[in-house]
């Protein structure tokens, strides 16, 4: 059970439809590979999303911390050395999706030595979970168009509409298109990703108080600090710190400072090891959560869905795991398939799925 080796392998996949949101665009899947070997020939795996927009990463860097400071501090410890990992990983700053790919890929491969998936070593509460799509920058017609298509080919019913454009009516001209066309169907929620200032934000939410939203994130900076607390105040439901909370300190001084009132919580940020203690967190402080989307590849989905179905608290909305239908392929052996509205997790050992060599020898960029 002893780590023999940690690979970072870069890979390039296209979206077919590229993802456009307030604090960046994803038109292409450049993600990392990373592969935990053991000394018993056990190898686990997870990816890293590099997102420079949200945490300063990029796919050379991931790959670079990895190799030069990760691997080195890792190799040799066990499996089972999951706190001694910890605290070699936090030794550095930031870095938070190459940290997070390193600790799934050793529940992985723990999960594959037990023989036991790494939903029931976690959880085990449930085998699925409900999905929510996040539908990005585009016209009014085009994003209605998307949601149906959804639900149509995957029974899905939970949309996360992406806003914070100017003027804002460019975006709520969409939710009430949304509206309009679903009624009550469907679920909607708005992430800004910090695009709209707060007296903006608060002008676009009283022009859509009459849209039944469930939740609004992100629609403008932690770091307006009163601002902020200003509009979390007066907002009749849960505002979720996505980006502004990623570790459990910023969960603490977001929400007792008055920035949020309810959480995202992304394995692709916090790997299995921290995101069940900013859930125990949230637990305690009683907040609403939502398993977000890091813009994952199927491998990334499959990781947030063993930590969604492990627990009650986060099986509670819908999770965020459909936006590798847009691209054009993916690294897995078997596609996950969004059925009725939800996504299932298979029965294997670990996460539960395989990369396929051939794939990843088409797809990585390294050799
Ligand atoms: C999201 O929920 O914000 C876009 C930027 C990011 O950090 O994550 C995605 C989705
Ligand atoms: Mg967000």
């Amino acid at each position: 059970m002893k780590i023999t080796a940690i690979e970072a392998i870069p890979f390039a996949i296209p979206y077919r439809k590229p993802l456009l949101f307030a604090s960046g665009e994803v038109r292409v899947a450049k993600h990392v590979l990373v592969r935990v070997h053991t000394s018993d020939g056990t190898v686990g795996v997870a990816e890293a999303p590099p997102r420079p927009f949200t945490y300063g990463e990029t796919q050379t860097g991931i790959r670079a911390v990895i190799d030069e400071i990760f691997a080195p501090e890792l190799v040799g410890l066990t499996l089972l050395d999951r706190e001694q990992v910890r605290g070699r990983l936090d030794r550095t700053i930031g870095n938070p999706t190459a940290k997070a790919a390193i600790d799934m890929a050793i529940w992985d491969a723990l999960g594959k030595t037990l023989d036991v998936s790494v939903s029931e070593l976690l959880g085990g509460y449930t085998d699925r979970l409900r999905v929510s799509h996040m539908l990005g920058f585009d016209t009014p017609a085009a994003m209605v168009d998307e949601a149906q298509r959804m639900r149509d080919e995957y029974g899905i019913s939970t949309f996360k509409v992406k806003v914070g454009r100017r003027p804002v009516t460019l975006d709520t001209a969409v939710v009430r298109a949304l509206r309009e066309h679903f009624g009550g169907a469907v679920e909607l929620y708005v992430d800004g990703n910090r695009g709209w200032s707060a007296t903006e934000s608060a002008s676009a939410m009283a022009e859509m108080a009459d849209l039944g939203l469930l939740f609004a994130e992100e629609l403008c900076p932690a770091d307006d600090v009163l601002g902020r607390r200003w509009l979390v105040q007066q907002l009749g439901i849960p505002f979720i710190a996505d980006e502004s909370a990623p570790t459990p300190a910023d969960v603490t001084r977001e929400i007792l400072g008055g920035s949020a009132t309810a959480i995202n919580i992304k394995t692709a940020r916090t790997g299995f090891t921290v995101s069940q203690r900013v859930l125990a967190l949230a637990e305690g402080l009683g907040l609403d959560m939502v398993m977000g989307n890091q813009i994952d590849g199927q491998l990334g989905t499959a990781c947030t869905l063993a930590f969604g179905t492990a627990f009650e608290r986060t099986t509670r909305h819908a999770g965020e795991l459909s936006n590798f239908l847009d691209m054009s392929d993916d690294l897995l052996t078997e596609p996950l398939q969004i059925v009725d509205g939800y996504l299932h997790r298979r029965p294997g050992a670990g996460i539960g799925v395989d990369v396929d060599p051939d794939k990843l020898a088409a797809y990585r960029t390294d050799t």
